[in-house]
């Protein structure tokens, strides 16, 4: 088997500072910063999650998935309406300053969207997720930043926990991980405390680490962001309970894909039901913005 070596390090570290964070994902592909979330999120967050985890395994609605190789993780695929911590978890000034860092400047300044918001919870036993990158369900692949990821993390991430593992630079290699078995890449675990995020470009090589201790469980909130052109992997709008939609702000029901404007074209949901279609939020530039702003970004035909 051939073993895929690490780059020279240093590697990121977990860091307070934003812009060594954005330094760091544009050189490694990741970054870490701590403290994001308060002590007290973390700890209202966590209490919801293990709630939850009950609640769901009560009604036998634990399914195994087919990212993870056993069932002794959890996994739960939806908070957004499960507390409106995690509804509003969606538009974390972090999250929405590194998904603008990965994904850039968008066609006529339309809003990125949330791709999905779910929580990894590894328990004692839990198999490793296997080296993957997030974008690999694109084909054909494009190596482009299509896919901003954050982990938020709820307990400490360290190795024996199975933080999740990253193999630094690889977001730059321009093709797949090769999942066959020919080959092994090393990779180090992303750790912080509670309240860090690990943030990274969906093709970065990554998985969750095996959790090894004998009674410690690490639980991970995932939330991903991709572009506005793009169909996100939850259809919110038609999934997520609109009560409690209903206090969300403008940005995080956009960011949830309650904007009815895509590629400047604003068409109202005419057939959605009263409560869903009050969620809704249209078009609010004009048309004349919109054309200075194509002619900024189409790109320039080389002088003949
Ligand atoms: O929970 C983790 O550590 C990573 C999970 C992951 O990579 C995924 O779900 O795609
Ligand atoms: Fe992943």
């Amino acid at each position: 088997m051939d073993i895929v070596k690490l780059p020279e390090g240093p590697f990121p570290v977990a860091t307070p500072d934003w812009e060594q964070v954005k330094a760091d994902l544009r050189e490694f592909g990741y970054g870490i910063a701590k403290g994001v979330l308060s002590p007290e999120e973390v700890r209202t967050m966590r209490a919801i999650l293990t709630r939850e985890i009950e609640k769901d395994e009560q009604a036998g609605k634990i399914k195994e998935s087919y990212t993870d190789r056993d069932a002794v993780n959890r996994r739960l695929s939806v908070l957004s309406d499960r507390h409106p911590v995690f509804r509003d978890l969606a538009e974390h000034p972090f999250a929405l300053e590194m998904a603008a860092e990965i994904l850039g400047p968008s066609y006529l300044n339309e809003t990125f969207l949330l791709h999905g918001l779910s929580a990894n919870v590894t328990r004692p036993g839990s198999s490793d997720m296997g080296i993957h990158g997030d974008t690999d369900f694109i084909r054909p692949y494009i190596n482009a930043p299509l896919f901003a990821r954050m982990i938020y993390f709820l307990d400490d991430f360290d190795e024996e926990v199975g933080a999740t593992r990253v193999v630094p630079k690889s977001h730059i290699w321009g093709h797949l991980p090769l999942k066959d078995g020919s080959v092994k890449y090393e990779s180090l675990p992303a750790l912080g405390p509670a309240g860090s995020v690990l943030v990274y470009d969906g093709r970065l090589y990554h998985g969750t680490g095996a959790n090894r201790s004998k009674d410690r469980e690490r639980a991970g909130v995932i939330a991903g962001y991709v572009h506005s052109w793009m169909r996100p992997l939850v259809p919110f709008p038609m999934i997520l309970d609109p009560k409690v939609m209903e206090g969300a702000s403008e940005r995080c029901r956009q960011l949830l894909g309650y904007g009815t404007v895509n590629m400047g074209f604003d068409l109202p949901w005419t057939q959605a039901p009263e409560e869903i279609a009050a969620l809704t939020v249209g078009q609010k530039r004009e048309i004349t913005d919109m054309r200075r702003e194509v002619r900024q970004d189409t790109p320039q035909q080389p002088a003949s």
